[in-house]
């Protein structure tokens, strides 16, 4: 398939009730992971997991949009792919985007006949063509000696002249490790040992697996965070985040926790720091449709917003969709303060795509529900219930769609501090991204009913003040209009 024959598709999927609107999806076919996130001369990049042919995980390569402000996005050419002789030939999986001294260049994990090993490609000063190192791959696998689950993605700085990265692994009969190398120059690299390595026998406080997928090392608010991708043979897959210290190769850490309660529906993010400082991260929200409904859909996966990243006094992850995303807000309605007790609810339509904000100030001892997704009837609802007491929420998609789709049930802790509770909910056709007091909770859904659009507050125990209700409809971002594709290039 050519790159303008992308064009028409990108359009024709405007029609289907469940294709987002504001959450990034590849014009056509397969999109898992986001890859080489980065802020250049003003312009945002995101370049992300891609198969154009067929929506399903085959022959990945490096799809490519631009932005300024993170919600409308522009295709570009398609970035990277498999080299038929390479040792990318079976696919040009996850990697991140450094500035080598003015030369942008990608670190990416080159596919072939089941292993992944670290290659680079260099980019022109647009980012739009790429060319790889003749010397690919710059590692010929993982460090001597040790028997690896798997070696595969990457996560990249430096530190004055030497380059640091930490390649995701895991030992067998251990658990997920973060291996970490050094090099002068990014092409030779030497081992330096794991910072960190899991335990694949303790499930407590949580399970971090057997393998680590797309390590992410940052420091933020004066804490290091080391975000991994929790991977196993099994179907196991969610992203978790440690907090603790970094230093001389040691990541020593405090906490571990659930980086978003949707867990597979946030998997292998990608953050970055942009140019004003902010740390950003996106994740792709993969699908509840099995194999023949993203079939017949003819595309599969979606990216999560663009979050602002910062860290809770009480050291904790809060997560925001970047400010950005209100240039796309349209038409508002906002509802009067108000009180709600048990019993009571008030009802209202969102039409669609649309972006809720809640503050509540609720009780000890209150429960109360946001439904989502609702038809009038009941029939098809998503429904939130927030527990103070418990601290928790807990998303119900029992009656998300007539069809069948995955129904598991999602949730977590929250922090409440002094009955504050703010609530912020993207309804994006399928894809939904709800932020309790900063705590992310995202989530496919796939409501069949045209009038499943409602939105409904209920109070179940306790007494609630209704302090604050806005929502607006979401207009299209750009990347679902006709005047942003403007893809040129062959391959
Ligand atoms: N997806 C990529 C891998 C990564 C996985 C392949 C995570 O590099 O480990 O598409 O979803």
């Amino acid at each position: 398939m050519t790159d303008s024959a992308l064009v028409p598709r990108r359009l024709a999927y405007d029609n289907d009730p469940a294709r987002p609107r504001f959450h990034f999806g590849a014009p056509t076919g397969w999109l898992n992971d986001p890859n080489g996130l980065s802020q250049w001369d003003g312009t945002y990049h995101l370049f992300y997991q891609f198969n154009p042919d067929a929506p399903r995980h085959a022959n990945i390569l490096w799809g490519h949009a631009t932005s300024t402000d993170l919600v409308n996005w522009q295709d570009r050419p398609i970035a990277l792919t498999p080299d038929a002789d390479g040792p990318d030939r079976d696919g040009c999986w996850s990697g991140v985007l450094v500035d080598d001294d003015g030369v942008p260049t990608i670190v990416y994990s080159g596919h072939a006949d089941d292993v992944q090993l670290p290659c680079l490609a260099i980019g022109d000063s647009t980012l739009d063509t790429w060319t790889k190192d003749p010397a690919n791959p710059v590692l010929s696998g993982p460090p001597i000696g040790t028997d690896v689950t798997a070696f595969r993605d990457h996560c990249v700085w430096r530190e004055g002249d030497t380059w640091f990265q930490l390649i995701g692994s895991g030992f067998r009969g251990i658990g997920g490790a973060a291996l970490l190398y050094e090099s002068p120059d990014l092409r030779s690299w030497t081992y330096r040992g794991p910072i960190l390595v899991g335990s694949a026998s303790d499930a407590e406080p949580l399970w971090t697996g057997t393998m680590w997928e797309c390590v992410d090392l940052f420091e933020l608010d004066g804490t290091h965070i080391l975000v991994v991708s929790v991977w196993d043979e099994g179907d196991t897959h969610y992203p978790i985040y440690f907090t603790g210290s970094y230093a001389d190769g040691v990541f020593t850490p405090q906490e571990v926790r659930p980086l978003d309660l949707g867990l597979r529906h946030f998997y292998a993010p990608q953050s970055f720091r942009d140019e004003s400082g902010r740390r950003i991260i996106m994740g792709w929200m993969q699908e509840g449709r099995d194999d023949r409904q993203t079939g017949e859909a003819g595309w599969s996966g979606v990216l999560s917003v663009a979050r602002v990243l910062s860290v809770t006094p009480s050291g904790r992850l809060h997560h925001a969709p970047v400010p950005e995303l209100t240039g796309i807000r349209a038409a508002h309605t906002s509802v009067a303060a108000q009180s709600l007790t048990a019993g009571q609810d008030m009802v209202l339509d969102a039409a669609g795509a649309a972006d809720l904000e809640l503050e509540l100030a609720v009780e000890p001892g209150t429960i109360v529900q946001v439904d989502l997704l609702r038809s009038p009837d009941g029939a098809e609802v998503t429904s939130l219930t927030i527990d103070v007491d418990r601290r928790t929420i807990a998303l119900d998609r029992s009656r998300s769609s007539l069809t069948p789709t995955d129904s598991t049930p999602l949730g977590g802790e929250i922090e409440i501090e002094d009955g504050a509770l703010h609530l912020r909910i993207l309804i994006d056709r399928s894809a939904l991204e709800i932020f309790a007091n900063g705590t992310p909770l995202a989530a496919r859904v796939y409501p069949t009913r045209h009038d499943a659009t409602g939105i409904r507050l209920a109070g179940v125990r306790g007494d609630t003040l209704v302090r604050r209700f806005d929502f607006w409809e979401m207009a299209p971002a750009a990347s679902h209009s006709a005047a942003s594709l403007s893809l040129t290039t062959e391959r």
